[in-house]
């Protein structure tokens, strides 16, 4: 079965399990009964039919065990059921908003996003509601399912005792795009969660390395402001030229790249920088080689992965994220089969159809703001007028969309 990360769930699991024997059981009796009464009383062997009448015992077994059967298997669906309903006092509230095709959930504290996080092991109660028409809030790891009808608002539960990243999907047709209507549950661990949480929206959570550095005391000697009485500082110093003494008292000059930094750190002593003591201990052993590429990673202003940290985000993507504009649209090269780029987009010749008809224009300001609150007022050509209306944005939000699409450049 589907791995399980919620403990109201193996009720759930259960009761499916038993419905699941019970039906077996009842087939394979069916079955038997059935194959014993045509060898038993073919016409061969009993070519006189009788004809029986009044047996109370048979009536009552009749009754009796099929009623206590669909009672026992009523009883196992209502006790599953009433775990999932039974939602513990002081659970953390998070809504949960369904809209054609995308979702965005709000925590307590104001924060946004267009995915799922949650805390290990804590209760949390999910205040499901729908803008447009009616969704289904499915996470298949926790069993739970829920329809949301526009206008009604309802809640479900949902704890935790796995971290990991789980599929959150919606389980009700709702239009075109409803395959795109995908997203992530995440169980952090709660001081995760807690920085997460607590993140100004757009704010990068801290590196991993600088996490290290602290915990590994780097910065009890090394400063990142330039300067240095007991050790060089740290920062910017990607690529720069350093001047070394090896141990016979040989001066050298070594380039700061991944290589010397592990080194450094490793076995200070082999490569003293010119100007300091041999003061720093030998980190070899001390620190995983995990931890030791994620801090030389971050002192070379790279991620974890190496890769170079992304130049600062646009408000606005933030925005495009949460209110689902990205599930249809790409920000970046061609455009696809489900809607136009937004690369380029700003400024450019456009060609589409106002109410059927052909017609040719410019993608500016104006043209931006109607095709987000009524794109069916101008549908581009080699699409179908399938996006929903966005006309319940506020203006903030509104040209913070706007403002994003022409940073994207313009004139393609
Ligand atoms: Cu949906």
């Amino acid at each position: 079965m589907y791995p399980q990360i919620f403990s109201a769930a193996r009720e759930v699991d259960q009761a499916f399990l038993i419905i699941l024997g019970f039906s077996v059981l009842i087939l394979v009796l069916v079955t038997v009964c059935m194959l014993w009464f045509l060898w038993r009383y073919n016409f061969r062997r009993s070519p006189r039919a009788a004809d029986i009448r009044g047996n109370v015992w048979a009536e009552i077994i009749w009754t009796a065990l099929p009623t206590a059967i669909v009672l026992g298997l009523f009883w196992t669906g209502w006790t599953s059921f009433k775990a999932m309903r039974t939602i513990p006092e002081g659970a953390m509230e998070v809504q949960v908003e369904a809209r054609m095709w995308s979702w965005k959930f709000t925590y307590e504290n104001g924060k946004t996003s267009p995915e799922l996080f949650i805390p290990l092991d804590v209760p949390v109660k999910l205040a499901l509601s729908s803008r447009d028409v009616i969704h289904s809030f499915y996470i298949p790891a926790m069993r739970v399912k829920w329809d949301m009808v526009p206008g009604m608002e309802t809640d479900a539960w949902i704890q935790s005792d796995t971290l990991g990243e789980y599929d959150i999907f919606c389980s009700e047709y709702c239009g075109l795009r409803h395959a795109n209507m995908i997203t992530k549950l995440k169980v952090l661990p709660g001081e995760d969660f807690e920085t997460w949480l607590n993140a100004a929206p757009g704010e990068a959570t801290k590196p991993r390395g600088l996490t290290v550095m602290e915990e590994f005391g780097c910065f009890d000697c090394h400063a990142m402001d330039g300067t240095g009485d007991i050790a060089p500082p740290l920062n910017d110093i990607a690529g720069t030229t350093r001047t070394i003494i090896l141990p016979g008292g040989e001066k050298r000059s070594v380039t700061v790249d991944a290589g010397y930094l592990k080194r450094a750190i490793s076995n200070p002593g082999a490569e003293i920088v010119d100007g300091f003591g041999d003061d720093m201990p030998p980190y070899e052993g001390d620190m995983s080689g995990e931890d030791m590429d994620a801090a030389v990673n971050y002192l070379l202003g790279l991620d974890e992965g190496g890769a170079p940290l992304a130049a600062p985000v646009h408000p606005g993507l933030r925005l495009a994220e949460e209110e689902g504009c990205l599930m249809c649209h790409v920000t970046s090269g061609d455009s696809t089969e489900d809607a136009p780029s937004l690369d380029g987009l700003y400024g450019s010749e456009i060609r589409g159809r106002v109410s059927g008809e052909e017609q040719t224009g410019v993608a500016d300001d104006a043209h931006l703001h109607t095709s987000i609150v009524d794109p069916s007022a101008w549908v581009a050509d080699g699409y179908d007028d399938v996006m929903p209306a966005y006309d319940d944005l506020d203006e903030e939000t509104l040209e913070g969309l706007v403002s994003f699409i022409k940073s994207l450049g313009g004139s393609r």
